[in-house]
């Protein structure tokens, strides 16, 4: 068995959600932040049975399209500077698609 961690934008979650289950997966949805861009985004947690590991992987890519998008910098350009203020800049960044982890699961229970 596998655990699928997949980080996805918080715009495709629902339907990302409502066809993984269509399709008999379990998923566990946590809302996370990404440190960067210091915005919302959604974490799911799949336990999937190793031969339908690929199957769980075309739905995520074929719901979860990458786009860019403008955000403010979250970061300061310079650590400290003269008061330790610092101005935000508009920076163009990919969003979107997903960011997954496959994990190896020892053991599975449910009790
Ligand atoms: P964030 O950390 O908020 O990153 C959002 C997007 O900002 C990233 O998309 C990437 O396009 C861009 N970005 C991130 N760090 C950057 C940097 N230092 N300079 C320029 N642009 C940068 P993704 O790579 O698709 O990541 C989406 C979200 O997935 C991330 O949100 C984070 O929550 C998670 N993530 C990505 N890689 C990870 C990793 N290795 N470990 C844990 N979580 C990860």
């Amino acid at each position: 068995m596998k655990l699928i961690i997949a980080i996805v934008q918080d715009e495709d979650a629902s339907r990302l959600i409502t066809k993984l289950m269509n399709d008999g997966f379990g998923v566990t949805k946590l809302a996370t932040t990404g440190g960067f861009l210091r915005a919302g985004n959604t974490t799911l947690l799949l336990g999937v049975e190793d031969d339908r590991l690929s199957a769980a992987m075309s739905v995520i890519e074929k719901v979860c399209k990458s786009r860019k998008q403008v955000a403010t910098s979250p970061t300061p350009l310079t650590t400290g500077g003269a008061n330790g203020m610092y101005t935000p800049y508009p920076i163009e960044v990919m969003v979107g698609g997903a960011t997954v982890f496959i994990m190896t699961v020892d053991q599975f229970v449910k009790m």
